[in-house]
């Protein structure tokens, strides 16, 4: 069989098909990169690439079927998150039953692959890093050659299930290209206010993984626990491209943790300033992983704002959630980003096993005092493959919900002892919000950094953004009625 043609799919949401709340705060949109570099390694090897990101284009699947038969791909890859799983298995299913050969990559194909084939929805998964498996495996199917020599995919061998031995970590990610973005329409994406500062904005990843093992995330599963990095140079000329080619004015880098490697960072910030580089930059890091000096070059070299996973103040949910941080690294971080001048964007998990809405209002007052610019509140999703999931399916902290369409941190997945019901935790989310937001304190405060007509203007876009997302968070919590 001849593959030459290649459809890749970021498939939606169900609870975005049905509440279309896909760009409201706290929801953000850029490009799929692990797609874009599966694209652009397959066409470095000569196959025509499309992309379909009906992620951001919030489209159904009637009309993503639509697309792929218009098309006509010689193989269809679909990239699958567990939150849009059950609706990435509905769409595999349907396109295999026209005749189309599916392949399944992504987060939650990787944990669960036999799952993928078992349920009739791909021919193939990629199983982790895709970029190498990818072209074997499309190399093995166009020659006709034995599949069980591919590592890292599972397969349909006619009615039986392989699962093949797993592929090493790429050791130098250098030799991939740059993603493909000229492959997306770049005009559909448009990133909450709340997430930049001046636009275009770009996310760039310098990474992938991350040495510490939260019980909550994912990413020592699926990156083993190694952070390996791009080489500046690699990220100085990717940016240098973005900024020619597409304009951009500022990179949300979106590695797990940025500044784990102290010496990296340097030398990237020092490079950036040597080259007179402008752009402004946001990126993730732990509490732990900052020092002023750190901070210090950050600020220089154009980083206006860290995002930190914050968590909890409880020292017994941050051991729960095995954060291996303390409040005082906490304290610590959120003073000295604020003595350099830094804004930061903090993140909280709600509806951790002992907590109730009482103890939620304690802890926005707490966090008010960080003086933090934007915070966000993401719901404890137990992920299948996480060892926060095994700690909590015995039910012994409160209930979860079976159905994976909840699972996004948006919406709950898990209902701890604390709260009577669904509702009663969103509902408890959106009071927290106002809480932080519609405080005299921090209007006071968000005022007082102003210091040119554009950063009247960003204040006032990101005010009417918050405005609405309060109103759109009601009207979900209305609309979950148990
Ligand atoms: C950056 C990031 C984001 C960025 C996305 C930026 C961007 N431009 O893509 C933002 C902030 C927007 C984001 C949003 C969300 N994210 Co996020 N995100 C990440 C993060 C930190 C890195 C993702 C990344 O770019 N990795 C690098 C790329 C190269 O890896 P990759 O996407 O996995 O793709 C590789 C392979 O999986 C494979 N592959 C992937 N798809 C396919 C398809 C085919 C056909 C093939 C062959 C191979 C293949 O090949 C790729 C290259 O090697 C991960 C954690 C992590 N370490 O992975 C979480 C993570 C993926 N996100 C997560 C979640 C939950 C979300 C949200 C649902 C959160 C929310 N409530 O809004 C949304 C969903 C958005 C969406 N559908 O795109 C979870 C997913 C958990 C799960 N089991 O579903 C993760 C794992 C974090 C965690 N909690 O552990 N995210
Ligand atoms: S520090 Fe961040 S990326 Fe690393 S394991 Fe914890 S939550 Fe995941």
């Amino acid at each position: 069989m001849e593959i030459r043609k290649i459809l890749l799919i970021h498939p939606p949401f169900p609870k975005n098909l049905e509440h279309g709340t896909i760009s409201r705060f706290g929801r953000n949109l850029y490009p799929p990169l692990g797609l874009c570099y599966v694209a652009a390694t397959l066409e470095k090897e000569g196959y025509k690439v499309k992309i379909i990101d009906s992620f951001a284009e919030n489209n159904s699947l009637n009309k993503i079927v639509q697309q792929c038969v218009s098309y006509q791909p010689d193989i269809i890859g679909i990239t699958s998150f567990t939150g849009n799983f059950n609706l990435s298995v509905d769409l595999g299913s349907r396109l295999r039953k026209v005749g189309f050969l599916v392949v399944f990559g992504g987060v939650h194909p990787s944990l669960k692959p036999y799952e993928s084939l078992q349920r009739k929805a791909a021919d193939y998964v990629v199983v982790g890093e895709g970029e190498p498996t990818v072209v074997e495996l499309l190399d093995a199917l166009s020659k006709n050659r034995d599949l069980s020599t591919v590592k890292g995919i599972a397969y349909l061998d006619g009615n039986k299930i392989k699962i093949n031995q797993p592929r090493k970590l790429l050791e130098n990610l250098n030799i991939l290209p740059f993603p493909a973005l000229h492959l997306v329409d770049l005009t559909i994406y448009k990133p909450s206010s709340v997430t930049y500062k001046n636009k275009p904005v770009f996310s760039v990843i310098t990474s992938r993984g991350c040495p510490y093992d939260c019980s909550f995330c994912l990413s020592k599963k699926i990156w083993g626990g190694i952070c390996r990095k791009w080489s500046v140079q690699h990220i100085i000329y990717q940016i240098d491209m973005l900024v020619k080619k597409y304009s951009a004015k500022e990179i949300a880098f979106v590695d797990d943790n940025f500044a784990v490697d102290h010496k990296w960072v340097e030398e990237f910030c020092k490079m950036l300033i040597a080259k007179k580089m402008t752009i402004t930059w946001s990126c993730f890091t732990r509490v732990d992983n900052v020092n002023e000096r750190i901070l210090r070059i950050m600020k220089q070299a154009g980083c206006y704002r860290v995002l930190f996973g914050i968590e909890s103040l409880e020292q017994t949910d941050l051991d729960f959630l095995n954060k291996m941080t303390t409040l005082k690294q906490i304290e610590n971080a959120m003073r000295l980003t604020k003595k350099v001048g830094l804004e930061t964007t903090t993140h909280y998990i709600l509806g951790l096993p002992n907590e109730n809405p009482q103890k939620v209002k304690k802890l926005v007052k707490k966090i008010s005092a960080f003086r933090s610019e934007f915070v966000k509140f993401n719901l404890m999703t137990p992920y299948p493959g996480t060892k926060l999931y095994d700690k909590i399916i015995s039910g012994k902290f409160g209930k979860i919900e079976d159905n994976m369409d909840f699972y996004d941190t948006l919406f709950p997945a898990f209902i701890p002892n604390g709260y009577t019901s669904k509702k009663d935790l969103m509902i408890t989310r959106d009071q927290a919000y106002r809480q932080y937001y519609l405080r005299i304190g921090y209007v006071i405060q968000m005022l007082g950094s102003l210091r040119c007509f554009d950063d009247a203007k960003r204040l006032f876009r990101i005010a009417r953004q918050l405005f609405a997302s309060n109103t759109k968070h009601k009207l979900l919590a209305a609309n979950i009625t148990s």
